[in-house]
């Protein structure tokens, strides 16, 4: 196969998501408040997409493997759940896992088809053209760009979809959020349409916590990263080594709560949006959630969405959960 064999299957559509989104009202807006906070999408520039992969190979970060391994055992029975359908990965990183369902699909479906949307243009456009090196017949149509924007604006459907958001992004919305993005999802997808999410559950605080502090200190690097981003985006001066990373478990939010914990007293200035701000020792910026679901809650949070649960799928420790939804009429 060429590479200009590949490439005619690769469609490309630049959502200009970072632009339009780079006005950068809510990062002032979450600088402004107490607690400070920042949009989670700082953490993901190329580097961050970068730390992320090595993070899911970590030891202590049960979800990835969790997961991985319900697909691996689960995959052919989706697609046969499913039937042929067109599928669009959110948040799609280095798409490791939908090789599992590309393969079962790629044993029922003739024709094949995958986009995958993602903030880390980089890493969309490597993996897809691994997909299309590995799938002889696969069609690519990489969506650059936030879910939110792929969401409000994917190319029209041809068949049955499935939408796809794994790894426990989920988590990473606040329940408003959540709300928000389910009712895109909502109207993305027509009545029959299917929805494919993976979630991390309640379990054991200090599993948790140990998994978002890791003994490499490849998380801290992850975390201390969205400064970095926003010092190259911004012209800011953010000092690193300024900074701790803090991870802790928030019981009554069930959530863990990622924070960079400041050290001494700093003077920030982001010169390109003339913004500054004075940080206190001991004061944190709130850089991630990542909320831990009880799968009743969620599946009736999902049942508000017309996304009725046909199936869900656990580990024998029932750490992770993978449910396929389907869009009701
Ligand atoms: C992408 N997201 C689901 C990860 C999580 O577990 O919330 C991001 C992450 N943050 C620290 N480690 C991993």
């Amino acid at each position: 196969m060429t590479v200009k064999q590949e490439c005619s299957r690769l469609n490309w559509i630049n959502l200009d998501a970072l632009e339009a989104v780079d006005q950068a009202d809510d990062l002032i807006a979450g600088l402004k408040q107490t607690p400070k906070t920042l949009p989670c999408r700082y953490l993901y520039d190329d580097r961050g997409s970068a730390l992320f992969e090595k993070i899911c190979d970590l030891p202590e970060y049960y979800p990835t493997r969790t997961e991985q391994a319900i697909l691996e055992q689960n995959a052919s029975a989706i697609a046969q759940m499913t039937g042929s359908c067109e599928l669009i990965e959110l948040g799609s990183g280095s798409s490791r896992k939908t090789h599992l369902l590309l393969e079962a699909y790629s044993q029922t479906d003739q024709s094949l088809s995958y986009c995958p949307v993602d903030v880390s243009t980089g890493l969309l456009r490597t993996t897809a053209l691994q997909l299309l090196h590995h799938y002889p017949t696969l069609q690519v149509c990489g969506l650059a760009g936030t879910y939110e924007q792929a969401l409000a604006q994917l190319p029209p459907a041809t068949r049955r979809r499935m939408l796809i958001f794994l790894g426990s992004t989920l988590g990473n919305l606040n329940p408003q959020d959540c709300d928000r993005f389910l009712t895109q999802v909502q109207s993305a997808l027509q009545p029959g349409d299917f929805f494919l999410v993976g979630v991390d559950l309640q379990k054991d605080v200090d599993l948790i916590e140990t998994a978002y502090n890791d003994a490499q200190g490849v998380t801290a690097a992850f975390n201390l990263n969205a400064l970095k981003h926003l010092n190259q985006q911004f012209e800011g001066n953010f000092r690193l080594n300024q900074f701790a990373h803090w991870a802790f478990y928030n019981p009554v939010d069930h959530q863990i709560e990622m924070h960079l914990f400041n050290l001494r007293p700093q003077f920030i200035f982001l010169r390109t949006l003339n913004f500054a701000i004075e940080l206190q020792i001991g004061e944190t910026i709130r850089t991630e959630i990542s909320r831990k679901f009880y799968l009743p809650t969620l599946i009736s949070t999902l049942e508000r969405h017309d996304l009725r649960s046909l199936q869900v799928w656990t580990d024998p420790n029932r750490w992770f959960a993978l449910l396929l939804c389907q869009r009701q009429a």
